[in-house]
């Protein structure tokens, strides 16, 4: 497996949602939502403070190579960008909680923008100058590694300043490893832009597996989803008498812990049916597809769950087990870059018809 994460600011939206989801989630900035520039919601930053969101740690063992995707706007609206200033806004790779790299979003000034690599505060080298008042999509090739065996590479996908097949910006031979040590395996996404910077649509991958190894070569677009119905099974008990999928639906924005499910016998399913993909085409493969479940102990004790995906034909397959044992709500994701039922790329077709949801194993 190679996809490590996905963001939308879809189905999450405020710093309790967050807070459960990433290892760190700063919000300082003021962050707001409005909606997207492809579909759903986007991020805008507020204020003049850092925003930040740190993912959970991505991998077992760090890895070396890593491939990230971003939706940017830094938007020249008033009170932006008129002086030269590193506004901190970037991608940075850690190493556990040592920093290792970061590619920080800098205004030169007359409305230009620059990619600055950064090695703790040694600037590393600066990217040629682009100009972002509409959304580009940039994707990104980190190599942690010391000595001079790191490496920056940086893709745009808009027609004034790369494609694909080009590079924009690459900076070889450099220590990306301020640690002392190389891999990473821990990405912080900050966001620090006036009122004047909206984010969208991340992906992470590392170089392993034998799909999503490298960029995702594109205009990547994330979708968020929510429970819309009730699927095959509904044996775990509702807060509520009446349908489950609306007591677990909670509104991006307004988690409400207070209605739930919950079940104590082992083997007890609960499967929802989901909003059906927007944008995408019938038939059109997707690059992955990332399951978030929020919920915890409700008293004391410790229980094992399971994702559970049922494929359209009625066949089920079932994730990796965690363990839950405390009280206070947590958030576990889980990625399925291919359907697990059939072992084929999920298409929409596939995933609009299918059903996910969670077992109770022990
Ligand atoms: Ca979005
Ligand atoms: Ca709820
Ligand atoms: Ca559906």
């Amino acid at each position: 497996m190679a996809l490590r994460w996905i963001e939308g600011f879809e189905t999450d939206q405020d710093v309790t949602d967050f807070g459960r989801k990433y290892a760190a989630a700063v919000n300082s900035g003021s962050w707001s939502f409005s909606t997207g520039p492809k579909v759903g919601s986007m991020m805008q930053a507020g204020g003049g403070a850092d925003s930040e969101l740190r993912t959970k740690t991505l991998v077992v063992t760090p890895s070396n190579t890593w491939f990230t995707g971003w939706r940017v706007r830094c938007s020249t609206a008033a009170g932006g960008f008129t002086t030269v200033t590193d506004r901190g806004g970037g991608i940075t790779a850690f190493r556990g909680v040592s920093d290792q790299v970061e590619v920080r979003i800098h205004s030169a000034g007359g409305g230009a923008f620059t990619w600055r690599v950064y090695r703790g505060a040694t600037l590393l080298g600066e990217s040629p100058s682009f100009w972002d008042t509409d959304w580009i999509y940039w994707e990104f090739k980190f190599v942690c590694r010391t000595g001079t065996n790191g490496s920056i590479e940086i893709k745009s996908r808009d027609t004034y300043h790369g494609s694909a097949s080009t590079v924009f910006y690459s900076l070889a031979a450099v220590n990306t490893a301020n640690s002392g040590t190389d891999g990473a395996d821990t990405f912080r996404f900050k966001f620090q832009f006036g009122n004047n910077g909206s984010f969208d649509d991340i992906y992470i991958n590392d170089d392993s597996g034998s799909v999503n190894n490298s960029y995702s070569s594109g205009d990547v677009v994330i979708f968020g989803s929510s429970p819309n119905g009730d699927g095959n099974r509904t044996q775990w008990t509702p807060s509520t008498a009446g349908p489950h999928f609306s007591l677990v639906n909670d509104p991006p924005g307004t988690p409400s812990d207070a209605t739930k499910i919950k079940s104590q016998t082992p083997g007890q399913v609960d499967l929802f049916d989901y909003q059906n993909l927007a944008l995408v085409s019938s038939g059109q493969s997707l690059l992955g597809l990332m399951i978030g479940t929020t919920g915890g102990m409700e008293t004391s004790g410790s229980r094992n769950l399971r994702h559970i995906v049922r494929d359209t034909g009625g066949s089920e397959a079932t994730g990796t087990a965690w363990n839950w044992s405390t009280t206070p709500t947590q958030h576990q994701a889980e990625v399925f870059e291919q359907n697990p039922v059939t072992s084929v790329p999920w298409t929409k077709t596939a995933v609009d018809a299918a059903q996910f949801g969670i077992e109770l194993v022990s």
